[in-house]
């Protein structure tokens, strides 16, 4: 575990240590006085006994306000009264900017601020060790996300968030005014990365924003989101596509127990990684599950918040906290989901964690003619779509992929109440600052 004594903002010349922090608290004793200073990595004493340091320097210190960004000079002293075992006699100090009184936040007050509070003053929320461990853990995700992605072959692009049309539907397409025409945020890379299967970056993956003009205010859904995506080329069946998403997930929660140790035990958290291969239910049977439990849905609608949850309880008794869902009726699926033919069913699946929904994918439909019949029979019309066409028109080989939420997958690891505490500054329907 790393401590304020491997922080970079610890340096020493002649003897004496120069700690970088904010002042978390002060305690004056009379005659001591102990300021306890923080870095990312921890906290150390620095320790002011009156009759042995400058009284100017005592007075000074000891009337700074909580969270004033210092740098404290002076030397380091073994002490048994210390967690970290050592203590700081200041010699010198300097203020790099005084914080103003009354904190919008206290960062160690026990009592918990309302999400709102929190968001709004988000820089110094961030301060708290246990939200900061959030943001190290999302990094790390990422990191292993790419990691495993570049392991199997992948290339990692970007692709254009200005865009002409829409891939998820109309109803939560953001409209955009580009130079007089009508444009819209990309709802996800679909489009594209399906169009680069017809070049020669056969395996390809993203992470990127993505927009959603969600009209809900759930604890699910944010109007930005970060959006992984995978998709490869080649592929015999949508299970290839299954079965290299549960490699990557399996990948990120080995490394993340391992790697991110120091910052789980911040949360208090142990990564469960599950066993594999990860269950697959149909949508058929999910629904009829749900339905006896009482949930009043018929074929083709979504599971739902709630229908998802009571599928994740039942999986969960079972010892299972990820697994597929395949197997979705077509029309409840985007044009781009290749029909299983002679069934009103479809190549797709969504990965459900812990009672929620992060994943969703499938085998997509690369013959031109079948293609154009499923863009007409969801209404759309093929003119607004006719360059991604075009890369089916010349060899589009076979091909699948997923999009995953990373927001959802972190706060689902993490078991977070909210997708909220795993983005820095969240989107939605009622916040656009800070
Ligand atoms: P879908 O629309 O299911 O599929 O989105 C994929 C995943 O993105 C996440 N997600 C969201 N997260 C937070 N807030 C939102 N408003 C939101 N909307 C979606 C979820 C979801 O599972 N193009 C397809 C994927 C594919 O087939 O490749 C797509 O976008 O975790």
């Amino acid at each position: 575990m790393t401590s304020i004594r491997d922080s970079g903002n610890i340096s020493k010349e002649d003897g004496t240590v120069t700690v970088k922090g904010w002042v978390q608290d002060i305690r004056n004793l009379g005659g001591i006085s102990f300021l306890t200073l923080r870095d990312r990595h921890g906290t150390i004493q620095i320790t002011m006994p009156k009759k042995k340091i400058d009284p100017e320097l005592f007075e000074s210190l000891t009337k700074l306000s909580r969270e004033s960004a210092v740098a404290v000079t002076g030397e380091v002293k073994e002490s048994n009264q210390t967690a970290l075992g050592v203590e700081l006699i200041p010699s010198s100090f300097e203020l790099y900017n005084e914080a103003a009184t009354p904190l919008p936040l206290g960062v160690i007050d026990k009592v918990n601020a309302e999400m709102d509070t929190r968001l709004n003053n988000r820089f110094m929320d961030l301060r708290k060790p246990e939200v900061r461990a959030v943001f190290e853990i999302r990094s790390m995700a990422i990191e292993l996300i790419s990691e495993a992605m570049i392991k199997n072959g992948f290339v990692n692009v970007s692709t254009p968030k200005i865009v002409a049309s829409g891939a998820e539907g109309g109803a939560t397409l953001f409209s955009v005014d580009y130079f007089g025409k009508q444009a819209y945020l990309a709802q996800s890379p679909q489009l594209y990365k399906q169009m680069l299967m017809s070049s020669g970056l056969d395996k390809v993956f993203e992470i990127g924003p993505a927009f959603r003009a969600e009209h809900s205010n759930t604890n699910r859904h944010v109007t930005e989101f970060a959006s992984f995506d995978g998709e490869m080329a080649w592929i015999e069946k949508e299970e290839d596509v299954m079965a290299m998403i549960e490699e990557i997930v399996d990948h990120v929660l080995v490394q993340l127990k391992e790697r991110g140790k120091e910052h789980l035990d911040i949360l208090g958290k142990d990564v469960v990684v599950p066993k594999r291969p990860y269950p697959v239910l149909t949508y058929t049977e999910c629904l009829r599950m749900v339905v006896d439990m009482g949930l009043p849905l018929k074929n083709g609608d979504d599971l739902g918040t709630e229908g998802e949850k009571l599928v994740g309880d039942v999986m969960a008794e079972k010892g299972n906290e990820l697994y597929f869902i395949a197997e979705y009726p077509e029309e409840a699926k985007p044009f781009y989901i290749m029909e299983k033919e002679g069934t009103d069913l479809s190549f797709s699946f969504d990965l459900d964690y812990k009672g929620q929904e992060i994943s969703s994918g499938g085998q997509r439909e690369h013959r031109y003619p079948e293609l154009l019949k499923r863009i007409e029979k969801k209404g759309l019309d093929p003119k607004d779509f006719d360059q991604y066409l075009d890369a089916f028109k010349y060899g589009m080989p076979p091909h699948g992929g997923w999009g995953m939420g990373v927001d959802r997958l972190v706060s689902k690891i993490l078991d977070l109440p909210n997708v909220r505490e795993a983005i820095l500054f969240p989107r939605d329907m009622s916040r656009l600052t800070p």
